[in-house]
C-alpha cells in the first residue's frame, strides 16, 4: 500500500461535485451505505460552504491525501500536443509547448494544498514556471488588471488579479508529487496558487487571458470567494504583507 504522506488517495477514485447532487437528492449523507463517510460529508459541506463561506468543512476528519475533483470528465491533450496560450491584453502573445515551459526558469515549491471542503495535503512538491515570469514574457499592457484562466475541459475557469498572479508562489506547474502531473491531477499542466484554496488551482490549463477586470471563475460564480486566501480575509484583494 502507498504511504499516506505521498499525497495520493489509496483507491484512486475521482470525487466530483456530482456526488453532492446525488447525495442531496437521496436526502442525506447517511443513506449512502458503504460509501466512505468523510468523503461524502466533505462533498456535502462543500456545497454548504459555497453558500456560507463558513469553516464547517474544517471539522471533517480526513487523511493527508488528495481527493480528485473535477466538474467534468476533462479531456486533456497528450503531453506531446500540449500548448498553453497566453493572450489578451499583452504585447507578445505566447503559445508554449510543454518543452517550452520546461526550458524556462523553474520554481520548485514544497507547500500545502487545501480544498475548501477541509481536506489538506501538508507538504506537496511542485515545480513549474512562476506565473509572473510568463506575464513578463508576454508583456501585460497598461489596461491589464486581471487574468482569466481556461481549462481544456471547456467548462472550468478561474481568476486572479494581476497583483495576486505575480506572487512568487503562484506557478504554472508541470510537476507535482515528484513526477509529471498525472491526467487526474490536471496534467500535463495546471495552475498552483499556493496561498489560496484548491479551487484556484485550475487543472488542464489551456489558456491565460489577460483582461481588464476580474471575471469570477466556475466556483466563484457559484458562491465561493474570488479572493480565496487560506487563513486570511476574503475581502483582502491585494498581495500579502510578507
Ligand atoms: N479543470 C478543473 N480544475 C479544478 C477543478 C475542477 O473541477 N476542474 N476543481 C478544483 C478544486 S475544487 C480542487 S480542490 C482542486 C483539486 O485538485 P486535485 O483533483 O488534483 O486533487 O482542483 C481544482 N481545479
Ligand atoms: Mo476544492
Amino acid at each position: 500500500m502507498k504511504a499516506v504522506a505521498d499525497g495520493e488517495r489509496r483507491d484512486g477514485k475521482p470525487v466530483g461535485r456530482r456526488v453532492v447532487v446525488a447525495m442531496l437528492g437521496a436526502g442525506a449523507a447517511g443513506v449512502v451505505a458503504g460509501a466512505p463517510v468523510a468523503r461524502g460529508i466533505g462533498n456535502v459541506l462543500h456545497s454548504l460552504s459555497a453558500r456560507t463561506e463558513s469553516n464547517l468543512a474544517g471539522l471533517v476528519p480526513g487523511g493527508d491525501y488528495f481527493q480528485l475533483y473535477t466538474v467534468t470528465n476533462g479531456f486533456p491533450p497528450e503531453p506531446a500536443d500540449y500548448r498553453l496560450q497566453v493572450g489578451g491584453l499583452v504585447r507578445r502573445p505566447l503559445s508554449l509547448a510543454l518543452g517550452d515551459l520546461e526550458a524556462l526558469p523553474s520554481t520548485a515549491l514544497v507547500k500545502p494544498f487545501q480544498c475548501v471542503t477541509g481536506w489538506r495535503v501538508p507538504a506537496v512538491h511542485w515545480e513549474g514556471v512562476a506565473l509572473g515570469h510568463l506575464l513578463d514574457e508576454a508583456g501585460a499592457t497598461k489596461e491589464a488588471k486581471a487574468l482569466l484562466f481556461r481549462s481544456f475541459d471547456g467548462v472550468y475557469t478561474e481568476s486572479l488579479t494581476l497583483a495576486q498572479a505575480r506572487l512568487s508562489d503562484v506557478i504554472v506547474a508541470y510537476r507535482m508529487l515528484g513526477g509529471p502531473i498525472t491526467r487526474e491531477h490536471g496534467g500535463p499542466v495546471r495552475l498552483y496558487v499556493a496561498p489560496m484554496y484548491g479551487y484556484k488551482s485550475i487543472k488542464w490549463l489551456k489558456a491565460i487571458d489577460v483582461v481588464d477586470k476580474v471575471y469570477p471563475g466556475y466556483w466563484e460564480q457559484r458562491g465561493y470567494a474570488v479572493n480565496a486566501w487560506v487563513g486570511r480575509s476574503n475581502s483582502d484583494v491585494g498581495a500579502p504583507i510578507s
